[in-house]
């Protein structure tokens, strides 16, 4: 399966966690989405221009999450990550909901100001906190985000919760649940402590480079 991506970019990074977890060897295709050949050619392959895009057997598939569920549903070989139980899948599923239409978007939206070297407004800010929020106290209901075990949905948004750790230096010090989930999340993750590092490394080159902080 090739897999495009760049790994500065969180959208990028849930579909290669997810695969470490399953086992899968992906074909990794770094693109840079700046170069306007890389861009162009990935045009050609992706009308919305974005990455992560995975190629497997002719089936095109974008938007990170879909790839997700893809990579569960043709290699899991138990359910427990995309658990079949509707009852449990709903909670998965509206977890992964929550933090591409909320959550995500929010830190996307903050990192976006960062990026356009401007602060965030206060609305921002408050819609930021309010998300956060509402994932700590998921976290006083569960020990994972959306069951008593570990699924796609704890992957997905941990990688949200790096993103606002790195990209927005955001204090965690008022959300001590989602803390202690992430420091197990990364503990559940094959070579979680090497994928921190790495993502810290590659972001603050990426910042550097910019000038941003
Ligand atoms: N919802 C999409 C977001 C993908 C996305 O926005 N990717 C960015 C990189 S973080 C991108 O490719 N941007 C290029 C562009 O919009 O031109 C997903 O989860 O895959």
């Amino acid at each position: 399966m090739d897999y495009y991506y760049n790994f500065v970019s969180p959208p990028s990074q849930c579909p290669l966690l997810v695969a470490r977890k399953l086992g899968i060897e992906l074909n990794l295709k770094n693109t840079n989405i700046y170069d306007p050949a890389e861009r162009e050619a990935l045009s050609k392959l992706n009308a919305h221009y974005t990455l992560p895009m995975l190629i497997d057997n002719g089936n095109f598939i974008f938007e990170s999450y879909a790839i997700v569920l893809y990579l569960v549903e043709t290699h899991a070989k138990d359910e427990t990550l995309y658990p079949k139980d509707p009852k449990v899948r709903t909670v998965v599923n509206q977890r992964l909901f929550f933090d591409i239409g909320t959550l995500f978007k929010q830190v996307y939206e903050n990192i976006h100001m960062v990026l356009m070297k401007l602060k965030p407004s206060e609305k921002q800010e408050l819609k930021l906190a309010q998300a956060t929020a509402l994932l700590e106290h998921f976290l006083t209901v569960r020990p994972y985000v959306a069951a008593d075990y570990l699924t796609v949905a704890d992957i997905c948004l941990f990688v949200s919760v790096n993103a606002l750790r790195l990209w927005l230096r955001y204090d965690m010090g008022p959300y001590p649940h989602v803390r202690a989930w992430f420091e197990k999340v990364t503990a559940a993750i094959p070579d979680g402590v090497e994928f921190r590092n790495q993502t810290e490394q590659a972001t603050m080159a990426y910042v550097a480079s910019r000038k941003l902080f």
